[in-house]
């Protein structure tokens, strides 16, 4: 068999169903092979939106998602999807060409060490030196990226040994269970947790797993301890349950840091110290328990005092046996704060002026996406009025980056959410920064007859920057551009524009748009002119009287 045909055999027999990409020269023969497969070959506009793609498929599926491009030019395009996956803890898979290595046809043009260039970026990096090892090197590639943490891995694959004969057979995936915490973990644990007063629920990414948010709805439901989660830990449990005081958006100051500088125990289920800290560990007595599929990395802003390391649900499980609710436990001034946090969040959700105002902006989006729809959020400053103020009610209803917080992935993800979900409502939000940085992929949505919203926020500016420059004490310089006729720009494209020209009418917008089929974008005016006065001072003033 010739061995592309055998690398794509090997890619059915891990259940792959896309490939996201750009082939070039150098990959024709796996272009060839994939040609009658039920693999679907998805062609992007750009090998970065690729990636962003393939990394959304594996964080929405627990499956690796695969992208392909060429060597060179192509394969340097992954660099920043590269870099999403691992930090996200997303299963991904980047195949890249590369001239033949047997024997040299163009001297060194266009060869640039992809191998090693991927080294920092990915859990495995392998060039195929032969056919004979597709089996084994897809294998473990693809267990690799899927094993927790999940990240993303890369194999090149030579022109040269794409096109060689080999006679290897396919490789069985093995029966394996993921190791369980042990048992004396689980007693240290539950030990604190008894003669703790105040303790306190975190949920980050890691707990983001079927089985885990169910452990955790049983967890909280029989302990009644109150939870808040990180950005990217959103909706693993439904944010409206009672014992939920939202999302630690900010890294400090905000009301829910109230409650956390109240607590003298926070059992952290999920999150790791690559996602932006939901709150500062320094002195003072608070203990942290770290539950997790793998050990905590020490850094100065988080220590914890005690580990349960081993898969997830089955610790929340454990703890839940092995756990009472304890007469020393005191959670008054966290309902008290919950309650402050309900209060807050309606603060601007009708606001009625225009350009809309954020907090109204995500009210109106909520008030309009069904249960299950689903936001795919860019990077800028809108994501942190989304983390705080939008309430998820399902896991991975809203998906934002905060752990490489890159920009140019809210188009990219919102497609392939509509790819994993045909049948849910999908709006992609992102500044008109953001937007800018892979708007090609309108064509990709328009082609693949996508129905899809995508919102942008127009502020003429790099606004997340503009509101860090006025945190600094710095004049406002430097940020400001223009932008294009956004209503014509995607009219070019064959999407549907639309620029509504009052808070209401946006709302009223967006309820067509997702009611109607076929690519709509909504030029959306945003103020930001409060980002400043609310986010780094009104919050930390307020909070401190709660
Ligand atoms: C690829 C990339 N480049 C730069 C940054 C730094 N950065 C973070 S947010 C931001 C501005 C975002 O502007 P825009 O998309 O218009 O959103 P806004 O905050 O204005 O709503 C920048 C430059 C980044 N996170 N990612
Ligand atoms: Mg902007």
């Amino acid at each position: 068999m010739k061995a592309s045909d055998l690398f794509i055999k090997a890619l059915e027999k891990e259940n792959i169903d896309y490939i996201f990409g750009i082939p070039g020269e150098e990959n024709l023969d796996f272009l060839n092979s994939l040609k009658g497969s039920k693999i679907k070959l998805i062609l992007t506009r750009h090998e970065q939106a690729a990636g962003f793609m393939a990394a959304t498929i594996g964080r929405l599926t627990g499956k690796t998602g695969v992208c392909l491009s060429t060597l060179g030019p192509g394969a340097t395009n992954f660099v920043t999807a590269a870099a999403y996956a691992q930090l996200g803890g997303m299963p991904m898979m980047m195949i890249t060409g590369q001239k033949p290595i047997k024997s040299s046809k163009q001297g060194q043009f266009q060869i640039v060490d992809i191998v090693n260039m991927m080294k920092p970026l990915t859990k495995y990096t392998k060039q195929i030196v032969a056919g004979d090892n597709i089996p084994s090197r897809v294998r473990e590639a693809i267990r690799l990226a899927e094993e927790e943490k999940p990240g993303a891995v890369h194999l090149e694959l030579p022109e040269d040994i794409a096109a060689d004969l080999t006679d290897a057979s396919l490789i069985e995936k093995s029966q394996v269970r993921r190791s369980v915490a042990e048992e004396k973990s689980i007693l240290q644990a539950v030990e604190l947790l008894q003669k703790a007063k105040h303790p306190l629920l975190l949920i980050g990414a890691g707990a983001n797993r079927k089985m885990t948010s169910k452990m955790l709805l049983e967890f909280i439901g029989k302990t009644k301890i109150p939870f808040f989660t990180t950005q990217m830990g959103k909706g693993v449990i439904d944010e409206r349950h009672e014992l939920c005081l939202g999302c630690a958006a900010l890294s400090s100051k905000d009301f829910v840091h109230r409650a956390i500088e109240n607590a003298d125990l926070i059992l952290n289920v999920g999150h790791d110290v690559v996602e932006k800290p939901p709150f500062f560990m320094g002195k003072g007595n608070l203990q942290v328990i770290h539950i997790n599929f793998f050990s905590a990395s020490v850094d100065p802003v988080y220590f914890p005092q005690v580990e349960v390391v081993g898969d997830i649900a089955n610790s929340i499980w454990q703890l839940s046996q092995k756990t009472k609710a304890s007469s020393n436990w005191d959670f008054k001034y966290f309902h008290h704060v919950k309650k402050k946090i309900d209060e807050h969040l309606l603060e601007g959700a009708s606001d009625p002026r225009f350009p809309i105002y954020p907090q109204r902006m995500v009210q109106d989006i909520r008030a309009v996406l069904p249960e299950d729809g689903m936001v795919c959020l860019d990077n800028g400053v809108y994501k942190i009025w989304f983390a705080r103020n939008y309430r998820a009610y399902q896991s991975n209803t809203v998906l934002l980056d905060n752990a490489l917080a890159t920009m140019g992935a809210g188009l990219p993800s919102a497609i392939a959410s509509k790819i994993v979900f045909p049948n849910r409502k999908v709006v992609s939000v992102c500044g008109d920064g953001g937007f800018m940085m892979n708007s090609q992929e309108l064509e990709t949505a328009i082609r693949l007859n996508l129905d899809l919203v995508v919102i942008i926020l127009r502020d003429n500016a790099y606004g997340m920057i503009k509101w860090k420059q006025a945190n600094m004490g710095f004049e406002n310089w430097g940020l400001d551009y223009g932008n294009p006729d956004f209503v014509k720009y995607a009219e070019s494209y064959g999407a549907k524009g639309h620029r509504p020209g009052s808070a209401e009418e946006f709302s009223k917008t967006l309820e067509t748009c997702l009611n109607s089929k076929g690519v709509h974008l909504i030029d959306l005016a945003v103020d930001y002119s409060e980002n400043d006065r609310i986010l780094n001072k009104e919050l930390a003033e307020r909070s401190k009287q709660v």
